[in-house]
């Protein structure tokens, strides 16, 4: 267990050792340190650090950072592209630990970034995460239009389809699935998230279901297919 030391922004374990190696992994993606961030990532795992803590506090929270200094104009897209590849390679890093789980399937996923949108990491996180979890998952990539979120979810008799967007302008796509769902009385679950959805956008389009991040969409898949 770790804490910050008011003021400082160091981290220390109990007996106020210096402990940055996470904030290490943070500082190496918006510096856009590729081979570092495998690097630190892959030293932390050895160490034992919670997986959730390299996410939450390292990899994740940069991204963050990142879109702050994109937001600000300190950063433009090619600053949030290098950030990006760093991301992604400590994220493959994490995947075997995210993706290895229960045995017993859970059912299957048909997951993908709707169409117009090109950011897919927080989708592939949460796509590891349901294998990790037991599902099936298929996952479609980017930019995928309701014909193919529907033809891939016959195709392979689907429980959920989960749509990601990270663009306000792409989150009406959302709705366009949900309502082709309903008009062709089809039997499909649906879950939506991403970075500007919210539950009451998810409740106004008649989603089945919303997380505002990974872990909860496991958990919300699990309630759906109880149901
Ligand atoms: Co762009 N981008 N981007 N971008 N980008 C954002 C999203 C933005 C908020 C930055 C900003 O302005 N501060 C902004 C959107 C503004 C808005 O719409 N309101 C933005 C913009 C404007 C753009 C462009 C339009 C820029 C331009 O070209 N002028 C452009 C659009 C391209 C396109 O998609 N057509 C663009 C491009 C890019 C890159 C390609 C350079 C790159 C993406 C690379 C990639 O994904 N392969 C990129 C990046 C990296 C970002 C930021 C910095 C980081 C996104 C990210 O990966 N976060 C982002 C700023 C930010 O979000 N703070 C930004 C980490 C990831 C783990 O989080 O995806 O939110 P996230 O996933 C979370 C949860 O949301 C949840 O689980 C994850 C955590 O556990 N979740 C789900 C996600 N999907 C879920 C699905 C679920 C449930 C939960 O159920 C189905």
């Amino acid at each position: 267990m770790f804490e910050y030391l008011p003021g400082d922004g160091l981290k220390t374990d109990r007996k106020g050792r210096e402990k940055m190696s996470v904030q290490n992994i943070y500082n190496a993606v918006v510096e856009f340190e590729i081979e570092k961030v495998v690097t630190l990532v892959k030293a932390e795992v050895a160490n034992g650090t919670d997986v959730s803590e390299i996410l939450g506090a390292g990899l994740i929270g940069a991204m963050d950072e990142v879109g702050q200094r994109y937001t600000e104009g300190e950063f433009f897209v090619p600053e949030m592209l290098m950030a990006a590849k760093a991301m992604k390679a400590g994220l493959e890093v994490l995947k075997p630990l995210l993706s290895q789980g229960e045995n017993e399937k859970k059912g299957t996923i048909i997951i993908g970034t709707v169409k117009g949108d090109l950011h897919d990491i927080g989708k592939n996180l949460v796509s590891m995460m349901m294998e990790g979890a037991g599902f099936e998952v298929i996952d479609l990539g980017v930019d995928v239009d309701t014909e193919k979120f529907l033809a891939s979810a016959k195709e392979n008799n689907a429980d959920v389809i989960c749509m990601s967007a990270l663009l306000t302008t792409t989150m009406p796509f959302m709705e366009v699935t949900v309502n082709a769902i309903r008009e062709q009385d089809l039997n499909f679950k649906t879950m939506v998230g991403g970075a500007p959805v919210s539950k009451d956008f998810a409740l106004k389009i008649g989603a089945d279901g919303w997380s505002s991040d990974a872990p909860g969409a496991v958990e919300t898949a699990r309630r759906l297919l109880a149901k």
